[in-house]
């Protein structure tokens, strides 16, 4: 897939607020602070397009970017971070989770984890969540950056096992600094959008 077009069109807190073409849509959900707005960047080659910072919490609503005309990409609210006020904490769980589960145009969730640290307690239970709603997920381990070789290949081994999936190679290793992985994740969301995926999700 080549990216053709980019353009940000809305915000918003919950679907119903959303109004938009009816379009196929893949989402992307992660941590607080694990790259998701980065990736979005980086997949699309506009920089600022999706807001990254440093300081957790950036993304505070679904932000929708529609690519080529054809498709959105879902810039969702990150998960799990423990200096995000618990108020804000309590809104984002049930806004994400509505979404996921409601959307019917979504055709899968790149699920970022963070190279560093590894599958988590909620990455779990975000794919648990994902698998019980039988949406298809592109597991990907970024800041790949941050990595030396072989530590690097070690946590790509154990993130799969701990995602349950039986080949390694399933995971996506990215780096929104140096753009690897971005050609196998523009693959994978393309074979996400037909469909093709759907065979290979573990159960
Ligand atoms: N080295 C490195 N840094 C990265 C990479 N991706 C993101 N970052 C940095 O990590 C920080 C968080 O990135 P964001 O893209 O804002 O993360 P997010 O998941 O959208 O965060 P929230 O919106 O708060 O959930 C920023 O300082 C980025 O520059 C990467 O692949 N490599
Ligand atoms: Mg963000």
């Amino acid at each position: 897939m080549k990216i053709l077009s980019a353009e940000f069109i809305t915000s918003a807190a919950s679907l119903a607020q959303v109004s938009r073409e009816p379009r196929p849509e893949i989402a992307v959900a992660g941590r607080s602070n694990v790259g998701k707005s980065s990736l979005i960047n980086c997949l699309l080659r506009r920089r600022g397009l999706a807001r990254a910072s440093k300081a957790p919490g950036r993304t505070q609503l679904l932000n929708f970017f529609l690519v080529n005309q054809e498709f959105y990409l879902v810039d969702l609210p990150g998960y799990g971070y423990a200096k995000v006020p618990d108020s804000v904490r309590r809104a984002w769980g049930p806004m994400v989770e509505e979404y996921l589960a409601a959307a019917r145009d979504l055709r899968g969730v790149i699920l970022l984890i963070d190279a560093r640290q590894g599958v988590t307690e909620k990455d779990l239970q975000m794919k648990g969540f994902l698998d019980d709603l039988s949406l298809d997920c592109v597991p990907v381990l970024t800041k790949i950056d941050k990595l030396r070789r072989t530590a690097r290949d070690a946590q790509i081994r154990d993130a799969a096992g701990a995602l349950g999936l039986g080949d390694p190679r399933h995971i996506i290793a990215f780096s929104a600094k140096s753009g690897e992985g971005r050609d196998a994740l523009l693959a994978a969301t393309g074979a996400c959008l037909r469909g093709d995926r759907a065979r290979r999700v573990p159960r």
